[in-house]
């Protein structure tokens, strides 16, 4: 494995429970890097809640941090990682961020949870769409949309594995040389398809992990997923299959803790969206039991 980095994190805060950052900093400082996360919001709890309260950072004040860090000197990161961005100012400020990182360091590695949707529904202003199609994914370094994001990408419908591989390609073409499409639902079958493009003129090496669905509802998943991917990925730059069973095999084996502790505490698991043992599952963390293979095409 290569020497760690040092990311700059710009999501979600939660003061209760694990979404965003709360769900990203933690896993990656155990794997070894220096995190400087930026709170993008400060909400009592996620959103899925019955009601939150807090406050929202704009694109303005999100220029103001990185103008105290580069007053100082420290705007140098290896690694820049967004995930849910709720307006379109705020996507535009964070855009001049990676321009203004990769002056400092030009071999900058953004890594992109395109956040708009799951299952058919946006959950994020329509006008964002277009701004991470034409100006958000063009910059990226590596992309991790789920089925319904990367459709929304790519105006294309995605119905079936080849499908998703060719959905890789149409993001390749635009940028970014890693794409993960980490859920795909085929006929009930849930599935990540990775696929790298070690060269700008090669086809891409493509992937598939296939990995049970659990019966509940849990909030904070992709986040987690989209930092360990980046974490291992850095790890094993020319291996995302190995990258990948890695993240997917800790992910796996929190979000069956988390639903056997709810059940051991008398709670149904189905009954409510479960906050996930992130604390209880560093070990899974650091040191992940690859139990979900990939399969290469
Ligand atoms: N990736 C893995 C490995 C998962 O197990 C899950 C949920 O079970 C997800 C991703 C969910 O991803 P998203 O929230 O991006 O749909
Ligand atoms: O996990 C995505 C996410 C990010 N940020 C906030 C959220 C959620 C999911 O509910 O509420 C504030």
């Amino acid at each position: 494995p290569s020497e760690t980095g040092r990311i700059l994190s710009i999501q979600s805060h939660t003061v209760q429970g694990y979404v965003g950052n709360k769900s990203a900093v933690f896993p990656l400082q155990l794997l070894g890097y220096d995190v400087d996360p930026i709170n993008s919001v400060q909400f009592s709890n996620h959103t899925g809640y019955p009601t939150f309260k807090g406050q929202v950072l704009n694109g303005q004040q999100l220029w103001e941090l990185i103008e105290g860090l580069e007053a100082n000197n420290l705007l140098y990161y290896t690694h820049l990682l967004t995930g849910y961005i709720g307006s379109v100012s705020f996507l535009n400020t964070v855009l001049e961020v990676v321009k203004k990182l990769r002056s400092v360091n030009p071999k900058l590695t953004y890594v992109c949870d395109p956040v708009m949707g799951d299952e058919g529904k946006l959950y994020v202003p329509q006008e964002l769409v277009s701004v991470y199609r034409e100006k958000v994914v063009p910059v990226a370094s590596m992309l991790t949309p789920n089925q319904f994001e990367a459709e929304q990408l790519t105006c294309f419908r995605i119905g079936s594995e080849r499908d998703g591989r060719e959905a890789c390609n149409i993001i390749h073409a635009v940028g970014p040389s890693k794409v993960v499409i980490t859920s795909i639902n085929i006929e009930g079958n849930l599935l990540l398809i990775g696929s790298h493009q070690k060269a700008k003129d090669q086809s891409a090496e493509q992937f598939k992990i296939v990995f049970p669905k659990i019966p509940a509802y849990f909030t904070g998943t992709g986040d987690l997923t989209t930092a360990l991917l980046l974490g291992w990925s850095n790890k094993f730059p020319d291996n995302l299959d190995k990258a990948a069973e890695l993240a997917v095999s800790s992910v796996q084996a929190l979000l069956q803790r988390t639903v056997n502790d709810y059940r051991s505490a008398g709670h149904d698991p189905q009954s409510s969206s479960l906050e996930i043992r992130l604390i209880q599952s560093q070990d899974d963390i650091r040191n992940p039991e690859v139990k979900f293979k990939a399969e290469k095409y």
